[in-house]
C-alpha cells in the first residue's frame, strides 16, 4: 500500500516571460525530497506575453495563477506566498523561473526549516558557487546587501538571492511592501517580526536565456524608498504575539471557570 504523505512542500516560481527556461526549471525540481512529504509546483504568471504558462503546464506544474497585467515581482511573490498557505503547504520554496538557481539543491535550501533551526532561509550565492555574474552586478549586490546587515545588526551573505525557503508560519506574516520587488523588504520585514534566518550556500548559473529586467536607476529608486518605509514600519515581534495570543487564552479559560 502507498504511503500517506500528509505534509507538503509548494515549490513556487515568480515568471515574466521565461518560455525559454521555465520548463527546464521545472523538470529538474525534485518531487520526493523526503519520506511523507509531497511536492508541488506553482507558477505565478505575472502578465507574461509569451507562452510562459502553457509551457510551464507541459512540463508538469500544478497549479497556474495568471495575471492578466504585469504588476511586478513582489507581487508575484506576495501572491505566491498567500496561494501556498491556501494550497495547505507547510513549507514553501520560492526560486526564480530563469534557471540561474539549482533545483536540485531545494532539499539543502529546505532543511534548516525541516530541522527546527530556521523559519526562512535563503539559499546563498555569496557562500557557495558563482558563475556568470556581471562585476557590476556584484558591487550591486554587496551594496545592497550590506546595507541590510546594517539595518539589521547581523550578517547577511546574500540578501538578493532568488531562491528562498519559508515555513508556514513565515508565510502567513512576511508583508512585501511595494509590488516592484521582494528581496530586501520581506527579509527586513521577517527578521524584524523575529523569524529566524539562516543562509545556505548554493550554486548559480547566470541565465542562458532571456534578459534580467533589473534596470539600475529603476531598481534604486523603487528599492531604497520602499526599504526606508520598511524600517520606518513598527512591526509586531513574533514573541510578543506568542505572549499576547497565551494572555488571551489565560484570560478566556480564567472566565470560563469563573
Ligand atoms: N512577477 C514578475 N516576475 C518577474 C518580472 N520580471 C522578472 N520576473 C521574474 O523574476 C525572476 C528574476 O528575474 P530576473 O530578471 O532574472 O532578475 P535578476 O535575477 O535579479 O537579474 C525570474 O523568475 C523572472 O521571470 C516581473 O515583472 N514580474
Ligand atoms: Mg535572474
Amino acid at each position: 500500500m502507498d504511503r500517506i504523505e500528509d505534509r507538503k512542500l509548494i515549490v513556487f516560481l515568480p515568471a515574466h516571460n521565461e518560455e525559454l527556461n521555465i520548463g527546464q526549471v521545472i523538470s529538474r525540481i525534485p518531487r520526493k525530497v523526503r519520506e511523507g512529504w509531497q511536492v508541488e509546483v506553482l507558477v505565478i504568471d505575472d502578465g507574461s506575453t509569451d507562452r510562459t504558462a502553457q509551457v510551464a503546464l507541459s512540463a508538469g506544474a500544478d497549479h497556474i495563477i495568471q495575471f492578466e497585467k504585469n504588476r511586478g515581482l513582489g507581487a508575484a511573490v506576495r501572491e505566491g506566498l498567500a496561494a501556498c498557505v491556501r494550497l495547505g503547504a507547510d513549507i514553501g520554496l520560492m526560486i526564480d523561473a530563469d534557471n540561474e538557481y539549482p533545483p536540485e539543491e531545494i532539499p539543502d535550501v529546505v532543511a534548516p526549516i525541516w530541522n527546527g533551526q530556521a523559519d526562512y532561509t535563503m539559499g546563498s550565492r555569496f557562500k557557495g558557487v558563482i558563475r556568470g555574474m556581471t562585476i557590476h552586478r556584484r558591487i550591486g549586490n554587496v551594496c545592497f546587501t550590506m546595507l541590510q546587515c546594517v539595518l539589521l545588526r547581523r550578517v547577511i551573505w546574500d540578501g538578493q538571492s532568488g531562491m528562498r525557503g519559508f515555513s508556514r508560519e513565515a508565510m502567513l506574516h512576511a508583508e512585501i511592501i511595494h509590488d516592484y520587488n521582494y528581496a530586501q523588504v520581506i527579509t527586513l520585514n521577517l527578521v524584524r517580526q523575529g523569524f529566524r534566518m539562516k543562509e545556505v550556500p548554493i550554486r548559480y548559473q547566470v541565465r542562458v536565456h532571456g534578459q534580467s529586467f533589473i534596470k539600475f536607476r529603476k531598481y534604486v529608486g523603487s528599492v531604497l524608498p520602499a526599504i526606508w518605509k520598511e524600517m520606518r514600519r513598527p512591526v509586531v515581534k513574533r514573541q510578543q504575539l506568542l505572549q499576547q495570543q497565551k494572555q488571551i487564552l489565560l484570560q478566556r479559560r480564567a472566565n470560563a471557570e469563573e
